[in-house]
């Protein structure tokens, strides 16, 4: 049977994920049939697992993080509220997080039985002051986000922490996508930085990993045990994932990804990221848009809605805002000649 080819990136602007690292994509075909959901029968993929969280501690400034690697930043971010409300002891959790919170946590709130609160944002980033209006005796989380889905924009997590910890509720930073940037900003964000408990950052985004490969970090062991079940027909006595069967894929894809690249290979693709993200909101201002200036390496720009449609039937993949901009994350596959191409047809509407 001949099925169909996937489509090429060649005008892929609105994606957070990207084409997998070379080495990624052969370590993923690689353990295509492995399940680190049975540690007990695939070794190998569980000590993969167990560098992964190595790893990704190293890019989040922890020598010593637990954690795993997820489906994806939704598993994540639905574990780190999970841990959260188990934690406390509270009939009727709540947890605060910034409305440019991602909609993993209402996901989250939605499955746990767990209120969300969300506190309107300060020039796209969190405001810990209308956030401290939001939370009382029974709020369990306290949510930062470090490169927002929209405009890529990281809240002030050192304030967000403050805030968590004068209400005995856990800090979790949503890091998803931002995670493998922000190690070279001047951003605080991370374990070394700030009093955060738990952290998303997804290898199948910046991080240049095959899909599917999230991660959730926890500042100690002693956290992740809020999840743990028993599982009595199994090597392992207990289980803290929320899947069962998980893809031996991601977690070696992942492995493989940040072998390669962390530091060097990442810093560099973040730099001619954001030269690329700067130089599209150049040509943009150029142009009489109002750009909201990139902080990590996404534009979103007031183009107006036939415009953007315009761009589409072209075959551009561009997505919108909530308010309504026109957004283009640079990704890895996102190149100079590509938003060359982009800004000539831009100039032909
Ligand atoms: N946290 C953040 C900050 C995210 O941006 C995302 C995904 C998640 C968590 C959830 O991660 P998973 O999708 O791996 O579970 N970001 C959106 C997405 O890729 C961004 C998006 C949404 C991009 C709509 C384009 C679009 O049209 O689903």
């Amino acid at each position: 049977m001949q099925l169909a080819e996937p489509q090429d990136f060649e005008r892929v602007l609105s994606s957070m994920c990207t084409e997998p690292h070379p080495a990624a994509r052969e370590a993923a075909e690689r353990f295509l049939a492995t399940n680190p959901g049975d540690p007990g029968t695939y070794e190998t993929v569980s000590d993969l697992e167990t560098r992964a969280v190595e790893l990704l501690g190293a890019v989040t400034g922890h020598p010593d993080p637990a954690g795993y690697v997820t489906s994806g930043g939704t598993e994540a971010n639905i574990q780190a509220v999970r841990i959260a409300r188990n934690r406390a002891d509270t009939s009727d959790p709540n947890v605060v997080a910034p409305a440019s919170a991602h909609f993993s946590f209402t996901k989250a709130a939605n499955v746990l039985g767990v209120e969300l609160r969300t506190a309107p944002t300060t020039g796209h980033r969190a405001d810990p002051e209308a956030m401290a209006e939001l939370v009382d005796e029974d709020t369990v989380c306290v949510v930062a986000v470090a490169g927002s889905t929209e405009y890529g924009y990281v809240d002030p997590v050192p304030a967000i922490a403050d805030l968590a910890a004068d209400v005995d509720a856990l800090c979790h930073v949503d890091a998803a996508w931002g995670g493998f940037v922000l190690p070279f900003t001047d951003h605080e964000w991370d374990f070394s930085d700030t009093a955060i408990d738990t952290l998303t950052i997804d290898p199948h985004k910046m991080g240049q990993a095959a899909i599917p490969a999230g991660g959730l970090l926890v500042r100690s062991e002693r956290l992740l045990d809020e999840l743990a079940i028993e599982t009595p027909y199994l090597e392992s006595t207990s289980q803290v994932t929320l899947t069962g069967t998980r893809s031996g894929a991601g977690v070696a894809s992942a492995v493989a990804a940040m072998e390669e690249l962390w530091p060097a290979g990442y810093r560099e693709q973040y730099e001619v990221s954001m030269a690329n993200a700067e130089w599209l909101a150049d040509q943009l201002r150029a142009r009489g848009h109002d750009v909201v200036d990139p902080d990590l390496p996404v534009v979103a720009a007031d183009l107006s809605v036939p415009m953007t449609e315009e761009l589409r039937s072209r075959g551009w993949r561009v997505s919108k805002t909530g308010a309504g901009e026109m957004r283009v994350v640079c990704m890895p596959h996102v190149t100079r000649s590509m938003l060359r191409s982009f800004v000539a047809d831009l100039d032909w509407y």
